[in-house]
């Protein structure tokens, strides 16, 4: 199945959806979102930004601020297809608030892919860290052999300017880099994406250009995993071999290649609520947002449920963050454009019931979500 899924959408004016849009923005050289008449109302939340188009959303919450660290989609013309070539974006831009519902500022260009030494093309879902008053940039990248790798810049201030390293990070792989510190102050970077996220192609532990180009084609074996590894003090490296993070069933069974709406594809994040480590993450084709729980920052997770119905577009992509006392969803759908290369990102408040697990949200107003419309 091609990764796109186009939508029908109505007729009403962007002035509406500007009117409700509970957001004001400011932004330099900003390139305008085409028109879309899509029925704002019908959203659970709205678009964060509406003159970029970003994706991914990475927020942080640093001295009382939110920091969101997004992908920034370009209509480029590139031909939707599996490997996500269509996603061909060139830069970063960084988003802040003081407060959620509050004014969104939308930061210059933070990193360009043209400073990034090792790097050639498409700047897919980035994540950020904060150590000693110097803030990371860890973004994945395709090198010059089409290969995608991870790699890590830093600046003094959240907004950038970014300064890339000149390599990638030593051992990295794969795409959507997140990477979440620890009480103690140890910080782990867990990433990996299957088919245009490259990470089927390692199956024999170092890269096969000829590999698949979905997963590992055997649904009745175990789904490949994300990884993770512990950083180094300066958190510019890894400090270990990256390993597979285990995610498995009720039972404690591994979940099997085959099972779409549960196994891993992309999109990995962590949160730490109530002393569980809390692993979320995309599953792609079914475009879930699901969770699995923890007790140790390198698993096993156990699976236990969907964190968000499937948006309109074709990726799902998250973070979690703590703000002012309550637990906020970044998530982003295809709102402003109609088209799952131009990408919106959004804010809704995520619930953790007494028992620790998450309610399931649903981006559509009353809607069902079938499973039917997800493909
Ligand atoms: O935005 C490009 C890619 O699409 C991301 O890296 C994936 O997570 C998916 O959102």
């Amino acid at each position: 199945m091609p990764r796109t899924r186009r939508i029908l959408l109505g007729t009403l004016p962007l002035a509406m959806a500007l009117l409700t849009a509970g957001c004001q923005q400011s932004a330099d050289n900003a390139q305008a979102p085409a028109a879309n008449a899509a029925d704002a109302s019908k959203y659970l939340s709205q678009p964060l930004v509406k003159d970029i188009y970003t994706a991914d959303p990475s927020a942080h919450v640093w001295d009382g601020k939110i920091y969101v660290y997004p992908s920034h989609d370009i209509d480029g013309p590139t031909a939707e297809d599996d490997l996500g070539s269509h996603f061909e974006m060139r830069d970063y831009r960084v988003l802040s608030m003081d407060k959620i519902g509050g004014q969104v500022t939308v930061g210059p260009v933070a990193l360009d892919v043209k400073d990034v030494p090792w790097a050639d093309r498409q700047m897919w879902a980035p994540d950020a860290a904060r150590k000693n008053g110097t803030y990371y940039l860890y973004f994945p990248a395709k090198d010059k052999e089409g290969v995608f790798r991870i790699g890590v810049a830093t600046s003094k201030d959240p907004m950038g300017p970014f300064k890339a390293q000149p390599q990638p990070i030593k051992g990295s792989y794969s795409i959507d880099p997140a990477v979440f510190t620890d009480d103690d102050g140890t910080s782990y970077m867990y990433f990996g994406g299957i088919w245009g996220g490259q990470l089927q192609r390692y199956a024999n532990g170092k890269y096969d250009p000829n590999g698949s180009k979905t997963d590992l084609e055997q649904d009745d074996k175990p789904a490949l995993l994300p990884r993770v590894a512990k950083m180094t003090d300066d958190m510019l490296e890894f400090a270990e071999t990256p390993r597979p993070l285990q995610i498995v069933d009720e039972q404690g069974k591994p979940l099997l290649g085959g099972d779409h709406d549960r196994r891993f594809f992309e999109a990995s994040w962590m949160h730490k609520y109530k002393g569980k480590y809390y692993f979320s993450y995309s599953t792609g084709d079914t475009h879930y947002l699901v969770y699995a729980v923890g007790d140790s920052p390198y698993g096993p997770f156990t699976y236990k449920g969907r964190i968000l119905e499937p948006v309109e577009g074709w990726t799902t992509h998250h973070s979690i963050a703590e703000w002012d006392g309550r637990w906020w969803l970044f998530y982003a759908d295809t709102q402003l454009s109609g088209q799952t290369r131009l990408r919106n990102v959004k804010v809704t408040e995520l619930h953790h019931n007494e028992d620790g697990s998450i309610r399931t949200i649903n981006p559509i107003i009353g809607g069902a979500a079938p499973k039917s419309a997800a493909h």
